[in-house]
C-alpha cells in the first residue's frame, strides 16, 4: 500500500513538472541571449567564476521576500551544478552547490505545497536517464525535498 502511494505521489509530481514546463512563465534558457541580457548578478558571478560555464539560468523569488533570486546551472569539468543566489538588498547570498543533470537542464519555480515560498525544481537528462530534484529555501539554506534518479543524471 505504501509503495502504491509512493508511485502515485511520484506520478503526480512528474505530471506537475510536465505541466510546469509547458506553462511556466519562467523560460529557463539562455538560448539566443547575449551577455548583455544577463541580470547583473549573473554577469558578476560569471566574472568571479571564469572557469564555470553558464548552461541555463532563471530568476524567481525563492525566499518569498518579493525580490527576484537567481538560479544558475553551470558546467565545470564535464559535471553540472546548480548554484542559487538569494538577493539581499543590493547583494546576494550564495547557497551551497548541488549536482545538476548534465543535459537538457530545466529550472522551474512551482508552488507544490500551496504554501509560500515556491519550490525550486531542477530537472534534466543524461542519455536516456531522466531525473529531477525539488528544493525549498528556508532560513538555514537549501532543503532537499524530493529527488528522483538524479544519481544517474549528474
Ligand atoms: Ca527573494
Amino acid at each position: 500500500m505504501k509503495g502504491k502511494n509512493a508511485i502515485k505521489v511520484a506520478l503526480f509530481l512528474i505530471a506537475l513538472i510536465l505541466a510546469g514546463s509547458l506553462l511556466s512563465k519562467y523560460h529557463a534558457s539562455n538560448e539566443g541571449r547575449q551577455v548583455g541580457d544577463w541580470p547583473e548578478a549573473l554577469r558578476e558571478w560569471q566574472e568571479a567564476n571564469p572557469g564555470k560555464e553558464v548552461v541555463v539560468w532563471a530568476e524567481g523569488d525563492l525566499d518569498g521576500d518579493g525580490a527576484e533570486d537567481l538560479v544558475i546551472i553551470y558546467r565545470q569539468h564535464k559535471k553540472c551544478f546548480t548554484r542559487v543566489l538569494i538577493r539581499k538588498g543590493n547583494d546576494y547570498r550564495l547557497l551551497r552547490d548541488m549536482p545538476a543533470p548534465v543535459e537538457n537542464q530545466q529550472i522551474q519555480f512551482r508552488d507544490i505545497d500551496n504554501k509560500p515560498p515556491v519550490e525550486l525544481i531542477i530537472s534534466g537528462t543524461k542519455g536516456s536517464e531522466v531525473g529531477y530534484a525539488i528544493y525549498r529555501i528556508e532560513e538555514e539554506g537549501l532543503i532537499d525535498l524530493f529527488a528522483e534518479n538524479m544519481d544517474n543524471c549528474c
